[in-house]
């Protein structure tokens, strides 16, 4: 995968089509997923294009303590006391289907494991 905004993600991060936007700052984007898996289902995103987290480096060592603490940020923010799960798919193996890399956060129901 190469590292380019010209995906899916990449028009959302630029408002060139919608998404239902509950947070974002200057480095990260989080807006809620269009087919829903959980009650709240919520994706987070870096602004900068990296495909999947197996393409992250040291370079993106603050970036990805961002986003993780982002998601659990917006977490707070929709309400999610119960508790959640935050998951990231990676490669072909884990059905990864956008190549930009996302934290999905899932909650609002009891979450089974492992998952499929
Ligand atoms: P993954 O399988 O981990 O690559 O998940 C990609 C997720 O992205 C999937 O749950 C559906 C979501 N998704 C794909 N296209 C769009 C879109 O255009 N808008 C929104 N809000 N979500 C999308």
């Amino acid at each position: 995968m190469s590292e380019t905004n010209d995906t899916i993600f990449g028009k959302i991060i630029r408002k060139e089509i919608p998404a239902d936007i509950v947070y974002e700052d200057n480095l990260a984007l989080a807006f809620r997923d269009v087919n829903p898996q959980a009650p709240v289902h919520i994706l987070v995103i870096p602004k900068q294009a990296i495909a999947k987290l197996s393409n992250a480096d040291s370079q993106d060592h603050a970036l990805m303590g961002h986003l993780l603490l982002t998601a659990k940020r917006v977490a707070e923010q929709v309400g999610l006391t119960n508790g959640y799960r935050v998951v990231i798919n990676t490669g072909d193996d884990s059905g990864q289907t956008v190549d930009h890399l996302h934290l999905h956060i899932l909650g609002g129901r009891p979450l089974t494991w492992p998952p499929g």
